[in-house]
């Protein structure tokens, strides 16, 4: 990565670890912090503030968004979410392994016990933030050789190019959780801190279950939002 990138990603990350409204230091102090010009400082601000992350107000100064993700209802990899919003996202593979499917996970799959599943864990962030952790289950017959691909970018994007397999609708449920240790030091929360776990099963257009995804995301930064209707 390039000098300057981190640099860049070292303000995000500067951003993220700031409250909602707290305001940046002058420009000239953040500048000799970053140890880059003011020139350079101006422009990834702009960029910021492009990207909704940071405001200004005229006479008083720059100021944190409150930048939390707002997630509706539509089919999105997360991937896709965070390109949408202007963020670089990236990943971490945690640990990648084979297990057997046993009990609910090889019923949610309608798969016979004892069948092979892929299972990947992997550390997603934003502009060098902690956003989720994401631990993903797949029948193995459906993706051979998958956990040889390059895991860091998009799981979706190799499933369609890849196998030519696409999630095409999901149900998912939604529950507070509280971070165990581990995940606290990845997501860089305390332990009291509320996260969010989502578990997704993803289907094809076959009506096969072909995903399980459970994604604990931190509790600052993302909301759920859904349209709900009165039955007729
Ligand atoms: C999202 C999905 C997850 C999927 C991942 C793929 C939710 C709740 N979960 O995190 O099921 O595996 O995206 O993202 O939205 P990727 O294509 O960027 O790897």
């Amino acid at each position: 990565m390039s000098r300057l990138r981190d640099v860049r990603e070292a303000l995000s990350q500067r951003v993220y670890a700031m409250a909602p409204h707290e305001m940046l230091p002058r420009e000239r102090d953040l500048a000799e912090e970053l140890g880059v010009s003011r020139t350079s400082l101006r422009q990834w601000l702009r960029e910021l503030t492009e990207a909704g992350l940071i405001y200004s107000v005229r006479g008083k100064g720059t100021f944190v968004s409150d930048r939390r993700i707002s997630k509706g209802t539509g089919l999105t990899s997360f991937t896709e979410d965070m390109v949408e919003r202007g963020m670089h996202p990236a990943t971490t593979v945690l640990n990648v392994r084979q297990a057997l499917a046993e009990g609910s996970i090889a019923e949610e799959f309608s798969l016979a016990p004892g069948s092979l599943l892929h299972c990947i864990d992997r550390l997603r962030t934003a502009d060098g933030a902690p956003m989720c952790i994401e631990q993903v289950h797949l029948p193995a017959e459906y993706f051979p050789g998958l956990l040889r691909e390059d895991l860091s970018g998009s799981l979706y994007d190799i499933m369609r190019r890849q196998y030519g397999v696409e999630v095409v609708f999901a149900r998912q449920h939604v529950r507070a959780v509280a971070p165990t240790a581990a995940q606290a030091r990845l997501l860089q929360v305390s332990r009291n801190a509320p996260l969010l776990e989502v578990c997704r099963i993803g289907f094809d257009p076959r009506h096969r279950a072909i995903e399980r995804a459970v994604t604990t995301y931190r509790g600052d930064r993302y909301d759920f939002f859904m349209t709900i209707r009165r039955d007729a």
